[in-house]
């Protein structure tokens, strides 16, 4: 399907003005819980919680490690923090340091044969997403020792529909057997770039441009997840097979934090209880829709900024 309105509203099943009813209150609209930012890249966490907070969702709280915190305060006034400990580091490697504990319900893959170690930013890192609607992994985060026995701790301990955008899409094309990983009994949705996609799938990013209805597909189905195949008409590619192509959008959105913004509204609309494939495939409308009002704002594509499209959700 072409994503219009009338295939959002007869085939999704959404409305894309998203209207509320008057009875309602914040608790009804879902809570985000993203992990994101690193030293280098608090801009990205940034980018994806306020996008979460335009696309409605009732209160958002983004997690960094401990030593970003302070740099975030009132940013955004919206926003709820949370620190992970990072060892005064700012980065998130301290998530695979900490207490040795056996491996009950994984292979060791990634971590040894027959144990892997926890860290107290991954043990809060999880009990942080509990209670939440949504959580978000993955923009700014850069990269850490451990980081894909991280990444499937997560994937099996969270409850709630997971996003999986950036460098934490990289984790998982890291994993040696991630094709052997568990089915999630809540919704996945990956949004990788086609340059994330060549990795995940182990072609290359020319392969990927190729085929980008197919590859998408096939590896929709073989894992069982929502895959958002982003660049010029994005492909939203379900588990069941179903295939969405995005038209709208324009290419002042090809600049460094757009895809930041993306995740954070998916995740948002998970936030407030749409599917998997309602989410990508509103998320992915409404990014595109925001970018032409940011490009008829600004009368220009090579001005705009990934937080004008935040800004027109
Ligand atoms: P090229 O250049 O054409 O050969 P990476 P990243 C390819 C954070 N950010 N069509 C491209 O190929 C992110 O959240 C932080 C074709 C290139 O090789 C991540 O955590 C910001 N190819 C981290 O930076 C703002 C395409 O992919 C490769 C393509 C790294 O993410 C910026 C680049 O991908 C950024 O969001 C397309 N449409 N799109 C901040 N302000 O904090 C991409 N490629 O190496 O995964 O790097 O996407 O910049
Ligand atoms: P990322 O590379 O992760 O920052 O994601 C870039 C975002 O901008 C994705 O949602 C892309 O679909 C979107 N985007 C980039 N270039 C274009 C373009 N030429 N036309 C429409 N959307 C684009
Ligand atoms: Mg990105």
């Amino acid at each position: 399907y072409v994503l219009n309105e009338s295939v959002l509203r007869r085939i999704l099943g959404v409305d894309p003005a998203m209207p509320r009813r008057q009875n309602t209150h914040k608790g009804t609209y879902g809570h985000a819980l993203i992990a994101a930012g690193s030293r280098r890249m608090s801009g990205a966490a940034l980018l994806s919680a306020k996008s979460a907070l335009r696309a409605g969702c009732g209160l958002v709280t983004l997690a960094v490690p401990d030593r970003l915190l302070d740099s975030l305060i009132g940013q955004i006034p919206e926003l709820m923090l949370a620190a992970v400990p990072d060892g005064g580091t700012g980065e998130w490697g301290s998530l695979g340091e900490g207490t040795t504990a056996p491996a009950a319900s994984h292979d060791g893959s990634d971590a040894g044969p027959s144990e892997r170690t926890i860290g107290a930013a991954e043990q809060a890192l999880l009990s942080l997403a509990e209670g939440k609607q949504a959580m978000l992994i993955g923009p700014g985060m850069g990269r850490f020792p451990g980081d894909s026995a991280w990444l499937r701790a997560a994937w099996e301990s969270v409850a709630s529909p997971l996003v999986i955008d950036a460098d934490a899409l990289n984790m998982l094309a890291d994993a040696q057997n991630f094709a052997a990983w568990p089915r999630r009994p809540s919704p996945t949705v990956l949004t990788p770039h086609p340059g994330e996609m060549a990795r995940l799938a182990g072609v290359s990013t020319p392969e990927v441009q190729h085929d980008r209805i197919g590859l998408a597909r096939r590896y929709a189905m073989k894992h069982g997840v929502t895959l958002v195949l982003k660049g010029a008409r994005t492909v939203v590619a379900t588990a069941a097979g179903s295939v969405y192509i995005n038209v709208n959008g324009n290419p002042g959105m090809a600049t460094g934090g757009s895809g930041d913004v993306l995740a954070g509204i998916i995740a948002s609309l998970l936030a407030q209880g749409f599917t998997a494939e309602q989410a990508a495939g509103l998320g992915v409308y409404l990014h595109g829709a925001a970018g032409d009002r940011a490009q008829a704002q600004r009368r220009s594509t090579g001005s705009m900024l990934a937080g004008d499209i935040a800004d027109m959700l």
